[in-house]
């Protein structure tokens, strides 16, 4: 993962929910040594209710975890993901294709709705929203009520599109003291009766924010000047923050427009460890969902175990003290543990002969390292998957037809990356899955996921960087329209790893000491020297191999990288990442 590039280009052609949609759906294969994918299939849409290619397993027993329904406090939750249709708009969205609005529906006795549903059409239907119950027994002061009066926030009527009848968002006008954690749709003009939906008393909310994830609007791209539905997300996102959200949708209508805003939900109870796994239960998580990673064929710089690279000549050096660096132990217990992200060590390849060797990792016998974290209130567990690359290849570019190496541009000792799965605690599903491409990434449905066997979701890492991709294919990272960009290319060729294989759980705080940290993890020096070289001098010779246009287009390419993230600042481990203790994104 370099920290090169992304977000310097002014947007790019990558992976959004168009592109997903036309790649695949889930099915599943026999489980032989290798598992080719194809991800030639067309997903299915609406009318196909989204199921995981294989039955889940039983949950090993223990604590709260999959156990159905959730105490926040006064106010249980339970999810529901049987649902009947409101409205749909035929048109706009994703594809052009329009998307549904539902009711949750079979709420289970004593529950009652706190928001509507809604998703694009192109997609299976998957999904599921909280319905809530007040438990506190004390009726001066419900954890629940009922809206004491409506506001339309949005009708169809005046939109000339395809649409079953009309449709109306309603926001939940909450009495003094309570807070709306959702939107109603209906399908008349006639305001909701009072009973449809509750409200939430303010202790037990936090703030609520769009995830950016767009679900529908009248257009066929998300445009800042109309309506448009997106996916929601408590805005502390941090592990251990309390915001659970419900699993609605958040409206924006137009530049400036409603500022009726819903809440999120907050767990009081706190002890988020009691709604986690326990180990045996990660154990049968990471068997049933470890990521499978097809690497490129081309690719010539694999991952190996960080005890491997350790005892196959990485060296520790010390600024000041360069002339002397030092072997590294297995598991890494004399690296220093200084705490902080400390510029003066950092770790490089054999001086040796063995060097080229080590570049190339060892596929055998690599790892993957798991840290398992609690998010969202304790409604999800997310498991990071981590993989170690002792080298990262120099960026590729594409020129129209041409296919340039950019030289030692990219080029790094010591690549950490990774994948996070996210697990909804209520039944221990996959819910959805984060693809981490250079210094962005993707989140991805449990439904659009490709599964590589049973339920393991397939991961495509990239020549030389080892971008992590759902699916396979060229991936231009550039100015948008032109054939011109860094290249990111993954393809199923025949190297593969299963991460559940050798899976080794490095971190899980909530579990105590249960979970010894290898030395290693707390070592927050560089995992690879400062890379320095004169850029003047690789574009020169770059250049010299062009001719004509390409010449300037070329210019334009490593002009948008800004200079200091050519000399590169050296690679950090993954608790020094963002994002350890932090949401994706
Ligand atoms: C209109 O909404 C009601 C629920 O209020 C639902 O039962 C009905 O099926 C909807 N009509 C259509 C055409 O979707
Ligand atoms: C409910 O809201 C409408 C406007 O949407 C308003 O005209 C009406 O007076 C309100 N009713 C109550 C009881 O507040
Ligand atoms: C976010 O949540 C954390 C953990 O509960 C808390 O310590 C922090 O104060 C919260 N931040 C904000 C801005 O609410
Ligand atoms: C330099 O490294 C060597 C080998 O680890 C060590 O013996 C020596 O004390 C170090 N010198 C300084 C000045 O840190
Ligand atoms: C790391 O390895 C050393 C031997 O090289 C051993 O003494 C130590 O106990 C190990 N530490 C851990 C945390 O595994
Ligand atoms: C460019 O590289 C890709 C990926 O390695 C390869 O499939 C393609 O054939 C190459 N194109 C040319 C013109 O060499
Ligand atoms: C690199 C990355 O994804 N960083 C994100 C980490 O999470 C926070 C929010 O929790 C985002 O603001 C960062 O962009």
């Amino acid at each position: 993962m370099h920290s090169l590039i992304f977000i310097f280009f002014n947007l790019l052609i990558i992976f959004n929910g168009p592109t997903m949609a036309e790649s695949s759906s889930p099915s599943s294969s026999s489980s032989s040594k290798y598992h080719h994918v194809s991800d030639q299939r067309k997903l299915a849409g609406i009318q196909t209710t989204f199921k995981l290619p294989s039955p889940l397993p039983n949950w090993p027993p223990g604590g709260g975890f999959a156990g159905g329904t959730i105490d926040l406090g006064g106010l249980q939750v339970s999810q529901v993901s049987t649902f009947n249709k409101i409205w749909a708009a035929n048109e706009g969205g994703f594809d052009d294709l329009g998307a549904t609005f539902f009711d949750p529906v079979s709420i289970p006795q004593g529950f009652s709705m706190l928001g509507s549903y809604s998703q694009p059409n192109n997609m299976p239907l998957f999904g599921h929203v909280l319905v809530g119950k007040d438990i506190t027994n004390d009726p001066s002061n419900p954890t629940l009520k009922p809206p004491i009066n409506y506001t339309l926030v949005w009708s169809s009527e005046a939109f000339n599109i395809k649409k079953d009848g009309d449709g109306f968002i309603w926001f939940p006008n909450p009495p003094d003291g309570y807070r709306a954690v959702g939107y109603v749709v209906t399908n008349s003009s006639d305001k909701p009766t009072f009973d449809r939906v509750r409200c939430v008393r303010s202790d037990l909310t936090d703030s609520l924010e769009s995830d950016g994830n767009w679900i529908w609007g009248p257009s066929t791209s998300a445009k800042d000047d109309e309506f448009n539905v997106y996916g929601s997300r408590p805005t502390n996102r941090s592990v251990g923050a309390m915001g659970a959200p419900i699993g609605g949708f958040v409206v924006q209508n137009g530049i400036g427009g409603t500022t009726l805003s819903l809440a999120s939900l907050k767990n009081l109870k706190g002890s988020l460890g009691s709604l986690m796994p326990n180990l045996k239960q990660i154990e049968t998580l990471i068997q049933t969902y470890s990521p499978v990673v097809y690497f490129h064929p081309d690719e010539p710089y694999l991952p190996s175990s960080v005890d491997w690279f350790f005892q196959n000549g990485a060296l520790l050096y010390h600024l000041g003290n360069e002339s002397n660096p030092n072997p590294i132990n297995p598991n890494g217990s004399n690296l220093p543990q200084v705490g902080s992200n400390d510029d003066t060590y950092w770790l490089d390849l054999p001086k040796d002969d063995s060097k080229e060797r080590v570049k190339q990792g060892n596929l055998q016998d690599a790892n993957a390292y798991f840290h398992i974290k609690p998010m969202y209130g304790g409604l999800f567990t997310d498991i990071a998957t981590w993989i170690f690359y002792p080298f990262n290849g120099a960026s590729r570019a594409k020129i129209e037809f041409i296919n340039i190496s950019l030289g030692k541009i990219g080029e790094h000792v010591g690549d950490w990356e990774h994948v996070t799965l996210r697990i909804n605690n209520f039944n221990g599903e996959l819910h959805s899955m984060f693809f981490s491409e250079h210094n962005w990434g993707t989140w991805v449905g449990a439904s659009v996921l490709l599964y590589a066997f049973r339920n393991k979701p397939a991961v495509f890492s990239s020549l030389h960087s080892h971008s992590s991709y759902p699916k396979s294919g060229l991936v231009l990272i550039g100015p948008k329209g032109v054939d011109i960009g860094l290249r990111d290319d993954t393809e199923d060729g025949g190297k593969v790893m299963d991460t559940g294989v050798r899976a080794t759980v490095v971190a899980a705080e909530y579990l105590g000491s249960a979970v010894v940290e290898p030395p290693w993890l707390n070592y927050f020096g560089k995992w690879g020297p400062k890379i320095e070289y004169d850029l003047d001098k690789e574009i020169n010779a770059l250049k010299k191999i062009m001719f004509g246009i390409l010449k300037g287009a070329f210019e334009q390419i490593v002009k948008s990288i800004p200079a200091e993230v050519l000399g590169e600042e050296g690679p950090t481990g993954p608790k020094v990442k963002n994002n350890w203790s932090g949401d994706e994104m």
